[in-house]
C-alpha cells in the first residue's frame, strides 16, 4: 500500500523527545521547520542518522513484551535506507547475521531498510524471522519440522524452493524479499551464517542422540518500526535468546515441536496421570538442556531468573529517568515457574509509547 503523508504531530513529538534526551543536537526550531517543509512538499521527511539510531533504540525501550530491555542503549543500528533492490536487502540480511552472531558472542543489531513513503513503497521481508525451520505436512496430518511454518514452507515450495534430499526437522527456510519493482524473490541463506547449537543435557547422556538443535540468533523480520510518524516495514532486529523461549515454547508447545510427551517417556515418568507433573518435569529437563548446550557452545543465552532481575533494574532506571515504561505482564512473565521470578508479583504501566515495533497486516502483508 502507498503510504499516507506523515502525521506532523507525531513527527513533532518525536523530534521534541529527541532534542530533550539529546541536549547537544542543535536548534529544535530549525529541525521542526525543516521537517514541516519536507512533509508539506513530499509527504514525508528524512531522519538524520542520529534520529534514526535514537528512534530504533527507543522503540526497543518501548517494546512492552520484551524482558531484555536493560541494554537498549547498546543496540547497533545499521542505516540501510538507500538499499532498494531485493538482492541488496537479502545480502544485507546475510551481513546482519554475521555481525549479530559474532562467533557466538551475540550483539543486538537492527538493520533499517527504506521507509514507506507516498512516492515509493518500502521493500518487504516475508519471513517472520531471518532463520526459521521448515514444517512439512504429512499425508496423515502430522508434521515434520516446525508446524508453525507449514504455510510458509508450502508457499516457498510453490516458488520453487527444494527441501534437502532427505528432509529433516531442522531445515532452514529461504528468505523471501519483495519490492514493487521486482516482485518477490527467494534467497537461500549461506550455511556459514546460520549458527546452530546441537542440544545435549548436563546429566542425561542419551539426550544428544535425539538430534535436537536450535539456531543461535532470533532475528525478528516481520515487525514494522515506527519512528516519528515514519514507517519502516523492513527493519529486522535481534538480541539473544532466553532459554525458555526454546525449551519451554518452541520445542515444547503442543502446536510446535511438542516434545514433552516423548521426553517424559524417555525420562521414565508416569504419564498415565496428570498429577505426577510429568509435563512440568520434562519441561525443566528440556530447558536445562538448552541452557547447558548454548553455554557449552559459547553462544550467548540468558535464563528467565537472571533476566527477570535485570528487567526490574531496567524499570527502576526508567523510573529515575522520569519515563513511563510500558509492560505487558502476560508476555513478560516467563512461560515456566512464573511466580518464582520477581516480575510476576507486581503491576505495570500498560500505556503504549512511541516509537515502537508493530505487528499488523500491513507489516506482514
Ligand atoms: C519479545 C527477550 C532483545 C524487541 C521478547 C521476548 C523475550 C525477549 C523473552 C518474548 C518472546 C516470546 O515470548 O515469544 C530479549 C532478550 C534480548 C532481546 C533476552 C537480548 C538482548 C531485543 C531487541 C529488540 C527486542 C534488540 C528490538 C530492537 C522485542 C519485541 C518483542 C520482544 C518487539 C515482542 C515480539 C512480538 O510481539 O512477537 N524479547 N529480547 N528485543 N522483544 Fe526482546
Ligand atoms: N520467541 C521467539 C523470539 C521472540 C523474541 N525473542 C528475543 N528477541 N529474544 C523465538 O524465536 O523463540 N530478541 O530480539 O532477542
Amino acid at each position: 500500500a502507498q503510504a499516507k503523508a506523515v502525521d506532523v504531530a507525531e513527527a513533532e513529538e518525536f523530534l521534541r523527545m529527541f532534542h530533550a534526551e539529546n541536549r547537544d543536537s542543535g536548534s529544535l526550531q530549525q529541525r521542526l521547520d525543516r521537517m514541516r517543509y519536507e512533509v508539506d512538499t513530499v509527504g514525508t521527511y528524512r531522519h538524520t542518522e542520529a534520529e534514526l539510531t535514537f528512534g530504533a533504540r527507543v522503540a526497543w525501550r518501548n517494546s512492552a513484551r520484551c524482558i531484555g530491555r536493560l541494554y537498549w542503549k547498546s543496540l547497533k543500528v545499521r542505516d540501510l535506507r538507500d538499499v532498494h533492490t531485493v538482492s541488496g536487502v537479502a545480502a544485507h540480511c546475510v551481513q546482519h547475521l554475521r555481525m549479530a552472531t559474532n562467533n557466538g558472542k551475540i550483539r543486538p543489531v537492527i538493520s533499517i531498510f527504506p521507509p514507506e513513503t507516498p512516492r515509493r513503497p518500502a521493500p518487504r521481508i516475508w519471513n517472520e524471522q531471518l532463520i526459521r525451520y521448515a514444517g512439512y505436512q504429512r499425508r496423515d496430518g502430522s508434521v515434520l519440522g516446525d508446524p508453525r511454518y507449514t504455510g510458509f514452507t508450502a508457499a516457498v515450495r510453490s516458488f520453487g524452493w527444494r527441501p534437502p534430499r532427505e528432509p529433516g526437522a531442522f531445515d532452514v527456510l529461504p528468505l523471501v524479499v519483495e519490492t514493487l519493482d521486482e516482485g518477490p524473490h527467494m534467497f537461500a541463506l549461506p550455511a556459514d551464517v546460520v549458527r546452530e547449537v546441537p542440544l545435549t543435557h548436563p546429566d542425561l547422556p542419551w539426550f544428544g542422540a535425539l538430534g535436537l538443535r536450535w539456531h543461535a540468533v532470533p532475528v525478528i523480520s516481520n515487525m514494522r518500526l515506527s519512528i516519528g510518524g515514519v514507517s519502516y516495514p523492513a527493519a529486522p532486529f535481534n538480541g539473544w535468546y532466553m532459554g525458555t523461549e526454546i525449551g519451554a515454547r518452541n520445542l515444547a508447545d503442543p502446536d510446535r515441536y511438542d516434545l514433552v510427551p516423548m521426553l517424559a517417556e524417555r525420562l521414565g515418568l508416569d504419564t498415565s496421570r496428570e498429577d505426577t507433573l510429568w509435563r512440568d518435569r520434562a519441561l525443566v529437563e528440556l530447558t536445562r538442556a538448552v541452557q547447558h548446550s548454548y553455554h557449552e557452545a559459547g553462544v550467548t543465552i540468558t535464563d528467565h531468573h537472571t533476566e527477570s532481575h535485570r528487567f526490574l533494574t531496567h524499570l527502576a532506571r526508567e523510573e529515575s529517568a522520569g519515563r513511563k515504561c510500558p509492560v505487558d505482564w502476560s508476555w513478560i512473565v516467563p512461560p515456566m515457574s512464573g511466580a518464582q521470578t520477581p516480575v510476576f508479583h507486581r503491576y505495570y504501566d500498560n500505556d503504549r509509547q512511541l516509537p515502537d515495533f508493530f505487528t499488523d497486516d500491513d507489516a506482514t502483508r
